[in-house]
């Protein structure tokens, strides 16, 4: 086996003392911002499959860096949250002790897989001079309108104790432990994204992103388009206002229905006869999660409010308001028009409580908007983002509350508001933080009235410590502003970001948000930051996606130290390809292992022809798909064609320097190490990974191969394999270069050269 531990150390060393992966961030010509998605260290260390993600995009990078691009990759980790929380609660540290264990584990980890990474620019976010700005930027939205605290229902997760964004729970269920969500009420920070739900979605159209996560965003959003109408009540001054997206069925609303919330029911509440049943029915629907709720499957619940009617403004009739929770108050007004015709929820709803179910005429919708006193209206499932959290590991909200002057932001020069070291720092069932049983916390002074004040106890969602944590890269150090404006103007937006797809919504949607309101303050210049986004696939154990909760976790490091992290990595991206991912197994490696040795005996004993700066033909045809399967992340099968090429190079008796020069350049992306030796070793200059791409020319490229006779004066002296109708001055070009051509003409003149097309050419001398 090749000395793999040994070349490995000296060039992570070497790298490191000349600052290979270190662009200038100021001066930089051709920046490339590479960007891989936050690490978070919520478990033991990386496992194999963050580090398939982060050696796939590490590649592009390398790619691009060959390509003359002055290429940034960072690292940092996201290590606030409760992902980190509760980590630590398992291993029953506390958080701050446990993140500095985990910060080291994780930063060796990521120092031995060989990605080209900008260490200088590390950062993490529960750093007080990282999230000081992360407060800052609360304060600029809470000065802009866009935060704002609000009582309602929101989703609450009893095992995470503490409430949930909507993004966060996915089929009823907490994204992060599957705990079925309940709903609480609770007042709670929110920012207000929906201000922005049609720039979100127009800009979809203006980035480079895969297509189903652009759908996944469209259907969050939810652009829908339709009317409000107003809907009198009988014998009452009052109107309940409705959205539809079908005005056009009007004549057959029969009934309207109320969700539970709905404000009306209880101004009402004294003309309601069965206030009771009213009240008892609106009680159960609270206990219920949203996805009971609208599930097709669960059989439709209501009851009708006695003593109440509306008048349909179409047809003048009187019809029943009903109370049930298939319909939600958070959309549209809370208030519909059942057309049990034209609606199969409100058909079944009909059908259960035997309600009529008349055929009714469609008629002309937007004329009857306008005729019933209504209007167009455009609606969006979208909702505000809920961002505080009832838990100990974040942010302190930088919010005070003065009894005189309400709520307070904390003076931008007392900032970052430290998170306290408290001793006590689970997460309690009372929906409160934590935070919230530290007096010496909360008891503060109005910044405005100097009067006794309460700081906010909640902290921020970590989705938004990762929202902006890639401009923050650019300049870690910065103490006067969150982002360094020249050097953004520079390097972003991103140029390519890789990672999973199950941030399809969450962290991809609220990064859109914050750059929008980081362009309104004039941070930066740009409403998109990832202009160009691609999906890794996942790597798969046993059948099942590698993860913690599985139990069919691979740690990396024992193969890392085995094997050596060339191997692993060409092991890794030779699964299969990279955005569809593959299957793990603890025995593949060996193919990889043989490769490299393969290379690496190949190299130890190598028979140059002269450095005549000849690339073959079938050299061309391998940069060619090499190229371009990486730029496809078709990472396998550009690794197949460099075993193909090997074979290629073993077989012959001598070799061209250019050939080999372009192979190990094009295999130096993916094994690094072994590579920046064996560049070393044929004498060229470091590095091979700041070295220029191979380029191939088309015209040499066998399409389709004939042999061709290579004559001095009428005698056979060889023959290349080259592509049907290779051009004469190629052919000349080709032949000249031969080593027994050479010798035959030793240093006689070229007088003549007789070329027949895809059979001869024949050099003939004075
Ligand atoms: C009458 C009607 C007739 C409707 C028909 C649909 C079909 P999207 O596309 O999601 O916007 N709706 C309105 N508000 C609701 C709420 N808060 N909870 C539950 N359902 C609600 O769908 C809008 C349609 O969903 C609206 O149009 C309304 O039913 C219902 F043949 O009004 B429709
Ligand atoms: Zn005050």
């Amino acid at each position: 086996m090749y000395p793999f531990a040994q070349i490995e150390s000296k060039w992570a060393k070497r790298w490191r003392e000349t600052s290979v992966y270190e662009p200038d961030l100021d001066k930089a010509r051709e920046p490339f911002y590479n960007l891989m998605m936050f690490p978070y260290p919520s478990a033991e260390g990386l496992h194999v499959g963050n580090i398939y993600a982060f050696t796939g995009s590490d590649i592009y990078g390398r790619f691009q860096r060959m390509h003359g691009k002055d290429v940034f990759e960072p690292i940092g980790l996201d290590g606030f949250g409760i992902h980190s929380e509760n980590y630590a609660l398992k291993q029953k540290t506390h958080p701050a002790k446990q993140s500095k264990i985990s910060e080291e584990r994780f930063y060796k980890q990521l120092d031995k897989i060989g990605n080209g990474f900008a260490w200088n620019e590390r950062l993490e976010t529960y750093d007080p001079d990282y999230y000081k700005w992360t407060q800052w930027i609360f304060i600029q939205m809470w000065k802009r309108g866009l935060a704002y605290k609000k009582k309602s229902n929101v989703n609450w997760c009893p095992a995470c104790k503490t409430v949930l964004a909507d993004e966060q729970v996915e089929g009823g269920e907490c994204e992060r432990c599957k705990t079925l969500v309940t709903k609480r009420e609770l007042e709670q920070w929110f920012f207000k994204i929906t201000k922005y739900a049609e720039r979100l979605l127009k800009n979809l159209d203006k980035i480079d992103w895969p297509n189903h996560i652009k759908i996944a965003q469209r259907n969050w959003i939810g652009r829908s388009e339709g009317a409000l109408l107003p809907f009198s009540v009988a014998d009452s001054k009052e109107k309940i206002k409705i959205f539809t997206t079908r005005p056009d069925t009007i004549l057959g609303a029969t009934y309207l229905v109320l969700a539970p919330e709905h404000e009306f029911i209880y101004r009402m509440k004294d003309r309601i006869t069965n206030w009771k049943t009213v009240e008892n029915y609106i009680r159960k629907s609270q206990s219920k999660t949203e996805n009971e709720r609208i599930a097709e499957s669960k059989a439709k619940t209501g009851v009708e409010l006695k003593g109440i009617k509306a008048v349909n403004p179409a047809t003048r009739k009187e019809i029943p308001v009903w109370v049930s929770d298939y319909v939600l108050v958070s959309y549209g007004t809370g208030a519909i028009m059942a057309v049990p015709a034209y609606d199969e929820r409100d058909e079944e709803f009909a059908q259960s409580f035997k309600l009529p179910r008349p055929k009714a005429k469609l008629v002309n919708g937007e004329a009857i908007t306008k005729k019933v006193g209504g209007r167009r209206q455009i609606n969006y499932h979208l909702r505000d983002w809920l961002i505080s959290r009832q838990r100990y590991w974040g942010p302190p909200i930088p919010m005070l509350y003065c009894g005189k002057c309400g709520w307070q932001p904390v003076p931008e020069k007392n900032l970052p508001v430290l998170l306290p070291q408290l001793k006590e720092f689970r997460p309690k069932k009372t929906g409160q933080s934590p935070l919230a049983s530290s007096p010496s916390f909360y008891q503060a002074r109005c910044p405005k009235c100097k009067g006794p004040a309460t700081r906010e106890t909640d902290v921020s969602d970590t989705f938004l410590d990762s929202a902006w944590y890639f401009y923050r890269y650019l300049d870690v150090n910065n103490q006067t502003s969150p982002i360094n404006k020249s050097r953004a103007k520079k390097w972003l937006p991103v140029d390519t970001y890789i990672g999973g797809s199950e941030h399809a919504v969450l962290h991809l949607l609220y990064s859109r948000f914050l750059a929008i309101v980081l362009k309104e303050l004039k941070l930066i210049d740009f409403d998109e930051p990832f202009t160009v986004f691609k999906n890794h696939g996942l790597l798969i154990k046993d059948g099942a996606k590698m993860s913690k909760s599985k139990g069919n976790v691979v740690v990396p490091d024992e193969y890392i130290d085995a094997f050596g992290t060339d191997t692993f990595r060409m092991y890794l991206m030779f699964l299969g390809p990279f955005q569809d991912g593959g299957d793990w197994r603890d025995s593949g490696m060996a193919g990889t292992t043989r490769f490299l040795n393969r290379v690496w005996d190949f190299f130890s004993d190598i028979e140059l022809s002269a450095d005549d700066g000849v690339i073959s033909d079938w050299m061309h045809a391998s940069i060619k798909k090499i190229t371009d399967d990486i730029s496809g992340l078709k990472y396998n099968t550009a690794i197949s064609e460099l075993m193909v090429s090997l074979r290629r190079l073993e077989s012959e008796s001598s070799v061209h320097k250019k050939d080999l020069e372009a192979f190990l350049l094009m295999l130096a992306p993916f094994a690094p190490f072994i590579t920046e030796e064996l560049w070393e070793k044929l004498g060229n200059e470091y590095s091979i990974h700041k070295a220029a791409w191979p380029q191939y020319d088309t015209d040499h490229l066998i399409v389709d191969e004939v042999s061709l006779i290579i004559q001095v004066n009428g005698k056979l002296r060889g023959s290349l394999r080259v592509k049907r109708d290779l051009k004469q001055e190629n052919a000349e070009k080709l032949g000249l270069g031969m080593e027994r051509v050479k010798s035959a003409l030793g240093d006689r003149r070229v007088k003549k050269i007789i070329f027949i097309p895809n059979r001869l050419v024949n050099f003939v001398t004075d």
